[in-house]
């Protein structure tokens, strides 16, 4: 098979029954974007997210996570469930609904790191965060995503883990909820994107604690190629939301940011071989913040990937009020 190897992407976005029809073997574990979120559970002996993503009527999309072997292990640890199979670990925590997120989440991330540890698969190379009212205020007049930012940035002071690519996004109930993958053995390497400001540097005035992630990272392969997990990307270059109010141009500006992270010369600049284009991403996730934008920015994004992509677009809040789309993926 050498020299015309189908690389497939490390997760697929499927309908619920095709989830159903197909669970159990070759899988990890699965994110369900439903209607309703809560802590996650064993369905077919593996671990399952529910994350409330979905409005009364929209289509609930599972994200399924593939299993390398036939040998998956699982187990819990304060109240993270997690599944792994000698390469991989998929792990899933439930912050919930709480007076003060940030606290809450340094103790589940402070937990996330024991078990990465204990369990020997110190890579952690991708990691997803959903914060319902992610722009509200907090009854002690804080932002709940600058609460989070502050308990998650502790967390990683505490521990000295390298921060990998993130996605940071609002949902439509249920709390804070997260999920994350980390590697036994693969070198991961943590990427910057040269048109925006590494988000550990933002200037103060987006929150007491900048937030801990890069812009993607790379997943070194045993052969061939690896993986680039792109984070959530948004219409911001520099540190500056940019065409606030104008959803097509900011659909422009991230789909830019997202080539100039994942094309080869910044991957050079990071030291990797390798470099990807718009149409070699995979698993796609749209995040809309406005429901009558969706038809536009669902078309802007399907002209820009590969037809053969899974895609799939969620009307949610971003992380800033002036912030109207975010999009993510997996470069193969
Ligand atoms: C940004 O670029 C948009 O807090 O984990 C994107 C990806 C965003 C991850 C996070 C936030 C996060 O700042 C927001």
């Amino acid at each position: 098979m050498r020299g015309n190897v189908i690389v497939t992407p490390p997760c697929a976005l499927r309908t619920a029954g095709e989830f159903a029809e197909r669970a159990g073997t070759g899988v990890l574990g699965a994110v369900r974007y439903s209607t309703a979120g809560g802590p996650p559970r064993w369905e077919h002996g593996l671990p399952v997210l529910p994350l409330h993503m979905a409005r009364p009527g929209e289509p609930e999309v599972v994200e399924v996570w593939h299993a390398g072997g036939d040998v998956v292990r699982t187990g819990e640890h304060e109240g993270l469930r997690y599944a792994h199979d000698g390469e991989t670990l998929f792990c899933a925590g439930w912050i919930g609904p709480s007076a003060d997120c940030g606290e809450a989440t340094r103790r589940a991330y402070l937990a996330a790191f024991d078990l990465v540890e204990r369990l020997g698969y110190p890579t952690v190379f991708r990691m997803w965060n959903t914060l319902e009212g992610i722009t509200d205020r907090t009854a002690r007049g804080t932002e709940v995503y600058a609460d989070f930012c502050v308990g998650r940035g502790r967390a990683f002071d505490a521990r000295g883990h390298a921060m990998p690519a993130s996605t940071g996004i609002g949902s439509l109930g249920g709390g804070v909820a997260f999920y994350f993958l980390a590697h036994r053995s693969h070198a991961a390497v943590h990427l910057e994107n040269p048109l925006q400001v590494p988000a550990h540097e933002y200037p103060s005035r987006y929150g007491p604690r900048s937030p801990s992630f890069a812009r993607g990272t790379y997943l070194e392969p045993e052969r061939g190629r690896g993986a680039l997990y792109v984070s959530g990307t948004a219409s911001i270059l520099d540190h500056a939301t940019v065409a606030p109010g104008d959803v097509a141009r900011q659909v422009q500006v991230t789909l830019a940011n997202i080539a100039a992270l994942i094309g080869a010369d910044n991957l050079a600049r990071h030291g990797v071989d390798a470099g990807y284009a718009l149409g070699d991403l995979r698993a796609i996730k749209v995040y809309v913040k406005r429901p009558q934008d969706v038809p536009l920015v669902a078309r802007l994004c399907r002209d820009e990937f590969s037809r053969r992509a899974d895609l799939a677009v969620f009307t949610v809040d971003v992380c800033r009020p002036d912030l109207l789309v975010e999009v993510e993926g997996v470069a193969t």
